[in-house]
């Protein structure tokens, strides 16, 4: 009989930003998207997960917040494997959690990716292994690749057809993210229950469903003419929908805050002065700045004159090893 190792296992993962956002389900239980969403995964900001077997006979989390959607990531991948071992779990992440900077996507494909390592031992596919990763978290799907990624809602109810692939390797067009954060305690609501209350009451939900092809085509392309121009009137237009979408629900689900305006001010201000940036916004009020490296220091800088910040976070562009 194959006895299987019992060593302690870590993977990392970092978050990513969406910019054509996915903003509604078709299935809640699979957490399977109503369209496909493009997004560029970050190199700084990140999270780890730890597995090992527990000694104690039962599952044991070391885990910051709610482990309901970790736990579903383990069901999972424990009903695939067939292993039942009680494992010791820990997920960290490296940056404030919960105030829209994706810290969920990040930590549930660690967790997928420290479990394909476990109990996978290695040979799990990254479908199945973004299939356990989006039961935790829809966008962690796009988390599991570096670069542009692309998540493909699919058709089919299983969803053997929601799928995510790169669609261009971070290279191609190197971008560095600085993230304007005005507040870094928990949102007021999930994303979860906002995408619900904005498909029953905002009467823009299916139009914002509608534009999607449109804005994914003209993401892909202006990413592919390394036209930066094009990616920001498209990121920033598809961001402002999904959050005009949610301004008309009833009740309203505003993430903005004082510091959201400002810093989206200041990015249009910085675009006009000759600095090419654009903005995007999650679900939270912090707004994440995108520009060429060369020009990464300039808006730093420009963020540090905005008084309304609690803190400047950096993902600079890295070449990727290898
Ligand atoms: C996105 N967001 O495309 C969109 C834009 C936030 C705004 O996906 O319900 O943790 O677990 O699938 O993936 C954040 O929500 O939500 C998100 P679930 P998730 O990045």
């Amino acid at each position: 009989m194959h006895v299987k190792e019992n060593s302690l296992i870590k993977a990392t993962a970092p978050s990513n930003i969406a910019l054509v956002k996915y903003w509604g389900k078709r299935n809640r239980a699979l957490n399977l998207p109503l369209t496909s969403s493009l997004s560029l995964t970050l190199r700084s900001l990140w999270s780890e997960a730890t597995v090992e077997e527990s000694s104690s006979g039962q599952d044991e989390w070391e885990i910051t917040g709610d482990p309901s959607k970790a736990q579903r990531v383990l069901e999972e991948a424990r009903t695939f494997t067939g292993d039942r071992r009680p494992l010791r779990i820990s997920i960290e992440n490296f940056f404030p959690s919960g105030a829209g900077l994706a810290s969920s996507a990040s930590s549930m494909a660690a967790f997928a990716k420290a479990l394909a390592k476990f109990l996978g031992e290695g040979t799990t596919s990254l479908d199945e292994m973004a299939r356990w990763s989006r039961l935790g978290s829809g966008s962690s799907v796009r988390s599991l690749l570096p670069g542009y990624v692309l998540w493909e809602a699919g058709r089919e109810a299983d969803g053997s057809d929601c799928i995510v692939s790169q669609a261009f390797p971070p290279e191609h067009f190197p971008l560095s993210l600085v993230v304007c954060v005005v507040n870094d305690k928990p949102k007021p609501i999930g994303s979860t229950a906002a995408m619900e209350r904005c498909r029953d009451t905002s009467p823009n939900y299916q139009a914002f469903h509608d534009r999607n092809s449109f804005d994914l085509e003209r993401a892909l392309s202006a990413i592919k003419n390394r036209n930066l121009q094009g990616l920001a009137d498209v990121a920033e237009s598809n961001c402002l929908a999904m959050h005009d979408v949610m301004h008309q629900a009833n009740p309203p689900v505003n993430y903005f805050l004082e510091g959201t305006h400002k810093s989206i001010s200041l990015t249009r201000e910085l675009r006009a002065s000759g600095v090419p940036c654009f903005f995007s916004i999650d679900a939270g009020p912090n707004v994440k700045i995108f520009c060429p490296p060369e020009h990464h220091q300039s808006v730093v800088d420009a963020c540090n004159t905005l008084t309304e910040l609690v803190d400047i976070l950096e993902d600079p562009y890295k070449p990727p090893t290898s």
